[in-house]
């Protein structure tokens, strides 16, 4: 065989199998970490391979699978609220027991110690939630940035079709807001499942053009009816969520305390994936669990804590650093501190059982 033809051949090969058998550089290191999560599967107390859920990415998941997932999301919309009377006159639905629960904990729970297991407890008591109160059956799904940070609006997660999370906002006229300039989208939502859906809560720390009306109560608490907007565009995510970027928060970075402060600081992954959202809720600090799609973010989130678990699981399993309160306030968190998200889970946790999600109340991987 000629030189010529001989490269040839070999180009082929690599086309047919090449791209097949390379998984991306984050799901590389996802797969590496699988064995010490099986080895301490096997130590678990509550945990059984039998009873092992798996988290996928919601391109991964089937047609029928995103249907479900959907139809139980809107049933915690359309199912009443159960907060006491008094908590939050705003919340009307099961959905908004949420959203409450977020706003009146923010400043406890971001920038601290908690901020890992407490998103991590709150998105899998949803999970619960959509099992246990509306008869889904699956798992949460998360939204890998790095796949789609070219264009998420044409992702299956954000492209407006019935097995969507709904699509952009109406392209409107705005501003660009201190984190990005204006995008794609900027008004109502309307398309896909979520186009109905009646933001309740809220705001109470918007970043959105234009603003969104004000609550009449000064902790967002009260009833503010309005549309669920959004403003996706490739903007932050070809920037600063690229999947290289993804793996290179996972692989350089050693102590807890620099993980979690690069993931939540300025343009790091975490913020940019909720302002790739953007507007109203989805771009408020304390009400952004409004948007539906702020589960498969933190899903994601979950996921790149646990990846990077895995990497050294001896030493990256029972570690915590961080204070109390956001503004480095408060007291230095501990293990021990626990988590209470009362009106939407009522069993309480130090946040030492949060930290395997083989264990305590966990029993789940990513895939
Ligand atoms: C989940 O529900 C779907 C549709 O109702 C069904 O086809 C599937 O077998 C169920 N899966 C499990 C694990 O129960
Ligand atoms: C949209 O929501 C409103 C108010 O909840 C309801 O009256 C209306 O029937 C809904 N429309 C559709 C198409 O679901
Ligand atoms: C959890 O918080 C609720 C509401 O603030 C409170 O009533 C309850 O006592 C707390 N539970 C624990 C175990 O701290
Ligand atoms: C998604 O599915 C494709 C095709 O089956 C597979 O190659 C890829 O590894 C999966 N990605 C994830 C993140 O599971
Ligand atoms: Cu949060």
């Amino acid at each position: 065989m000629s030189l010529y033809r001989g490269i040839v051949f070999l180009a082929s090969i690599f086309l047919l199998f090449g791209a097949h058998v390379s998984a991306d550089a984050v799901s590389d290191l996802q797969d590496k970490g699988r064995a010490a999560i099986n080895a301490e599967l096997a130590k678990s107390k509550t945990c059984t391979a039998a009873k092992l859920k798996v988290r996928k990415e919601w391109g991964n998941v089937t047609v029928s699978d995103r249907k479900a997932y959907i139809k139980a999301v809107l049933c915690l919309f359309n199912s009443p609220s159960k907060l006491p009377a008094g908590v939050a006159p705003g919340a009307k639905s099961r959905y908004d027991d949420f959203v409450v629960t977020h706003i009146t904990q923010t400043l406890n729970i971001h920038g601290t110690g908690s901020f890992l297991s407490w998103h991590r407890y709150f998105t899998w008591s949803y999970e619960q939630a959509l099992v246990n109160e509306c008869g889904y059956n699956g798992t949460q799904p998360y939204w890998d940035w790095g796949r789609w940070a070219a264009d998420p609006e044409s992702s299956p997660i954000f492209d407006g079709s019935d097995t969507s999370m709904s699509g952009n906002g109406l392209k409107v006229k705005h501003a660009a807001t201190i984190n990005s300039p204006a995008q794609n989208g900027g008004g109502c939502v309307q398309t896909g499942p979520f186009k109905n859906i009646s933001v309740n809560l809220g705001p109470v720390s918007p970043v959105a053009d234009p603003a969104p009306p004000r609550n009449p109560a000064a902790n967002g608490l009260g009833y503010n009816p309005r549309c669920l907007r959004r403003d996706l565009g490739p903007y932050l995510t070809t920037r600063y969520t690229t999947t290289a970027q993804i793996a290179a928060l996972i692989t350089s970075t050693n102590a807890i305390g620099t993980f979690q402060d690069t993931l939540q600081g300025g343009t790091g992954l975490h913020g940019s994936a909720h302002f790739t959202i953007g507007s109203d809720p989805g771009g408020d600090f304390y009400n952004s669990p409004g948007d539906p799609a702020f589960w498969l973010l933190h899903s994601m989130i979950d996921r790149v804590w646990y990846i990077w678990q895995t990497q050294d699981l001896t030493n990256r399993m029972q570690v915590i650093a961080g204070q109390t309160n956001m503004f480095g306030g408060g007291a230095i968190s501990k293990l021990t501190d626990n988590i209470n998200i009362t009106y939407v889970n009522k069993d309480v946790y130090p946040m030492s059982s949060l930290m395997s999600t083989v264990d305590g109340p966990f029993c789940y991987v990513y895939e």
